[in-house]
């Protein structure tokens, strides 16, 4: 159309369009019948509830929409600098309900649908749970993007739209059982496919040098092309009117159906290749701590980073008059973790080879926009990929990853000279495999290095990346490794988890600002000792409490007891994080209290031990912990001496919707990992938030979280991470004796208490297990060792993320039974 036509046009529009959509509760109900009716295509007289939640989904989409597109039109008209997070994972949790809270719009949607007899946390209970994500990594992405809407910082998520999440978890005769999680079934009300925003990303190929223009230059060309289609998700703030965006990439074919192909003796090459294509989004790798060096992971990598830097770098070359120098001054990229850091070679690729800049102007601009979050303390943990895969799949990366390589090295020598300390910093790993190492690859690229916990940066300068730390400080730079102790989101871990303990809050404290800035909450100690708060506070417990055991009873026909001590331990199933210790704990409880008297019994603290969490599929020591936790239960739980006093119980699939369930009622919580191997931890600041007490190693944010709440909120046992060394050294030589408490209760498992006779096999791998605990290495049954079994450990940004909300809070002090 002619401009005049356009201008016509846009005017008739904006005239339609000149109001948003209403937020009281008839214009919603009415919404709801439209996207019933229209959308949905369902009558409005015959529907079910999972009709009602995608429409009600719509509902708010309409709205997330025009908050979103109006940020949106902000940002640029501000020219504001952007924020971009890069992560293979986020475990986003269910949308409605904390959609809901952001928007402001709880009293209209709660009087709209109980007007037309629905209750809100029914149609909140329909909605699949997105589990692109493992753990703590992929929560504290999704936490994360809460925080940025809600401070209105201009920051957009970039990820992976898997087809399947995290697997279901099922059990069966005690052992996990893994099940796929197609978790879009018939499509999510939130997300918004947008087909018109695609890139083309080219793996294999090969590199042709060319000289043009008076310079020489490299092409990659050739290989397999695959389309990023985006996917946008709204990110609502709250008390804010600011919406970003959470932008995943679907993998498609480049072309459609070559009929050709399709008709003749190549049909099957035809359905491969698009396949091919799809399977790059398809899944989401489920391991929680090693790396696997499959190819597909490497590409999947590749994939978003790709898609995303073409992304940003597009929407920079839109600003009016963009200048290349200004890039770090309205960019700012934060790598999460290693998994997306072959964006170091990519965003040089896309400088030099597509925009022509000189090699060392886009290096100086790459390594001032790219920063780096570290979530391992393992050095073996961080990815490497095999030289001989990057050169077939990335044959341009490659070279670009040794160009670097080489002026770094060249720094190095003209420093330190040749030695050692070459080969450790070196971006390639000598040896059988050449092998390119992420992490060394994101601190050179990298402006800034974070660590999740002030310990774990610690670790990271001493451990994970010794050699490199000295050289910051040997160059006036130790400022480049920097510590941002993780946070976690107010608004879902308490408003929305434990509405009854956000209404305690608002109302002693006057306004919900605490929500917004958690320092608030020190107010609360003002009323320490007000009977009236602990009153409704131990009321706010109990409903909690009565939440779970309903929860419970649904999901598997668990019966507890309220009055009893609630103990969680929420996490992935791993040998640091020792689920194992805690169940050891709990046979010794038992077997305490099978030796005493009925009488004596009851003066014992009821107890609850609720444990819950995922084991990767190939780790067979943690399948076997879960095994053992599901046949103690068993024993326990059937017991008539004990069961009144003593319960125990493996909840199965553990996911971000179930832990809002469990966390608010806890009144213990485990955080017991070997000092020195948890990173930081988040789960230990959601149940803090929510009045809990930690059993806690001096580990990750224990430390911090300790320090903020008080010494009495935190019952702190075990060795300093400076003593495990010795410990562990003491002990390969036998020099650590035994506990006779611990000891007994190794006796009863070996005694066949818990699988004996009945179950030969698990007899055996507890066994196993066990040894390996003492260091028997018992001939023929153990095959731990030669598992890929390490630890890793997380973070959050620096530059313009340095501003995320602070979620370590004050807590009130409770009563002292439960101490
Ligand atoms: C976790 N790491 C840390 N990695 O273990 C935890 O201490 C920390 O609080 C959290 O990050 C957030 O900083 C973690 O979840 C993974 O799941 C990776 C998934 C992909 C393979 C390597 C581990």
């Amino acid at each position: 159309p002619s401009s005049q036509e356009d201008g016509s046009r846009m005017e008739k529009l904006r005239q339609l369009m000149d109001h948003y959509e209403p937020n009281d509760p008839e214009s919603i109900q009415r919404s709801f019948a439209r996207h019933l009716e229209y959308s949905l295509a369902i009558t409005r007289f015959n529907f079910t509830m999972q009709d009602a939640y995608r429409a009600a989904g719509l509902v708010l989409r309409d709205r997330l929409l025009e908050s979103l597109n109006d940020t949106n039109a902000y940002y640029r008209e501000q020219d504001v600098k952007r924020g971009y997070y890069l992560s293979a994972e986020y475990l986003i949790g269910r949308h409605m309900q904390n959609a809901i809270a952001n928007l402001d719009l709880e009293q209209s949607f709660k009087d709209a649908f109980e007007d037309l007899g629905m209750k809100l946390e029914d149609l909140f209970a329909e909605e699949a749970d997105p589990a692109l994500g493992n753990g703590g990594l992929g929560r504290l992405a999704a936490c994360f993007l809460d925080s940025m809407a809600t401070l209105s910082l201009p920051c957009w998520g970039y990820g992976i739209r898997y087809s399947y999440g995290m697997f279901k978890q099922g059990i069966k005769d005690g052992r996990q059982v893994e099940e796929p999680d197609f978790w879009i079934g018939d499509g999510c009300p939130f997300e918004i496919p947008r087909p018109d925003v695609t890139y083309p990303v080219r793996f294999y190929g090969k590199v042709e040098e060319a000289y043009e223009n008076g310079k020489n230059i490299s092409r990659w060309v050739g290989g397999e092309i695959v389309q990023a289609m985006a996917y946008d998700n709204p990110i609502p703030g709250f008390d804010t009117y600011n919406t970003n965006n959470l932008r995943l990439w679907r993998a498609l074919p480049s072309q459609e159906f070559d009929l050709d192909a399709f008709s003749s003796a190549h049909f099957q090459d035809a359905i491969t290749q698009r396949r091919k294509a799809e399977d790059l989004s398809a899944v989401l790798y489920p391991n929680d701590a090693t790396y696997e060096g499959k190819e597909l992971r490497l590409r999947q990598q590749y994939f978003f980073v790709s898609a995303s830097l073409q992304d940003l770098l597009r929407e920079f070359i839109k600003r009016p008059n963009y200048k290349w120098e200004d890039l770090p001054e309205k960019v700012a990229v934060q790598m999460n973790d290693t998994h997306p850091t072959i964006a170091v070679a990519e965003m040089m690729r896309l400088l030099v080879d597509v925009q022509q800049l000189q090699w060392d102007r886009a290096w100086e601009l790459t390594r001032k926009c790219l920063n780096y979050t570290n979530h391992t303390v393992m050095p073996e943990a961080l990815e490497k990929w095999p030289v001989e895969m990057m050169e077939r799949m990335l044959p341009r990366h490659l070279q670009i990853i040794y160009q670097i390589n080489g002026i770094w090295i060249q720094k190095l020598l003209q420093r330190y000279g040749d030695g050692p300390l070459i080969a450790a910093l070196s971006i390639v790993e000598e040896g059988d495999v050449k092998k390119i190492r992420m992490g060394h690859l994101a601190i050179i690229g990298a402006n800034k290095i974070n660590g999740v916990a002030a310990i774990h940066t610690e670790i990271i300068k001493k451990e994970t990346f010794p050699e490199y730390y000295k050289w910051c400080c040997d160059n006036g730079e130790q400022n480049k490794i920097v510590n941002m102790t993780n946070g976690v989101t107010p608004r879902r871990w308490i408003h929305c988890a434990n509405p009854a303990l956000s209404e305690i809050f608002t109302k002693y404290l006057g306004s919900q600002e605490w929500l917004t800035d958690m320092n608030k909450l020190k107010d609360m100690l003002a009323y320490k000792e007000d009977s009236k708060l602990h009153e409704e506070w131990m009321a706010m417990k109990r409903g909690c409490k009565e939440k779970l055991a309903d929860w419970l009873k649904s999901k598997m026909n668990l019966e507890i007891d309220q009055d009893a001590l609630i103990d969680i331990q929420i996490k992935r199933i791993h040998e640091y994080k020792r689920q194992l210790m805690n169940i050891l704990f709990v046979i010794h409880r038992y077997m305490e209290l099978k030796k005493k008297s009925p009488s004596e019994r009851a003066a014992f603290q009821k107890r609850v031990v609720l444990i819950g969490g995922k084991a990767a599929s190939a780790y067979v020591n943690a399948k076997i912990i879960i095994k053992l936790i599901n046949n103690v239960a068993k024993v326990i739980n059937e017991d008539p001496d004990t069961k009144q006093y003593l319960k125990c119980a493996f909840v199965p699939n553990y996911c971000v919707s179930a832990a809002q369930v469990m966390i608010p009622a806890s009144d213990i919580s485990e955080h017991i990992s070997t000092a020195g191997t948890e990173a930081s931890g988040t789960s230990n600041m959601k149940f803090v938030m929510n009045g809990g007490l930690i059993v806690g190693t001096m580990d990750g944010a224990n430390i911090e979280i300790r320090e903020e709440c008080g010494h009495d909120t935190m019952f702190i046992f075990g060795c300093q991470e400076h003593e495990v060394a010795g410990i562990s050294a003491r002990a390969q030589e036998g020099h650590y004796p035994i506990d006779g408490r611990l000891q007994a209760v190794f006796d009863e498992i070996r005694s066949g208490k818990f699988a004996g006779q009945a179950e030969p096999e698990a007899q055996g791998e507890f066994e196993s297990i066990i040894n390996r605990l003492c260091n028997i290495r018992a001939a023929g049954t153990w095959d731990g060792d030669k598992q890929l079994v390490q630890q890793t450990k997380s973070r959050i940004p620096v530059d313009i993320f340095a501003h995320h909300s602070r979620t370590l809070c004050a807590c009130v002090d409770l009563p002292a039974w439960l101490r």
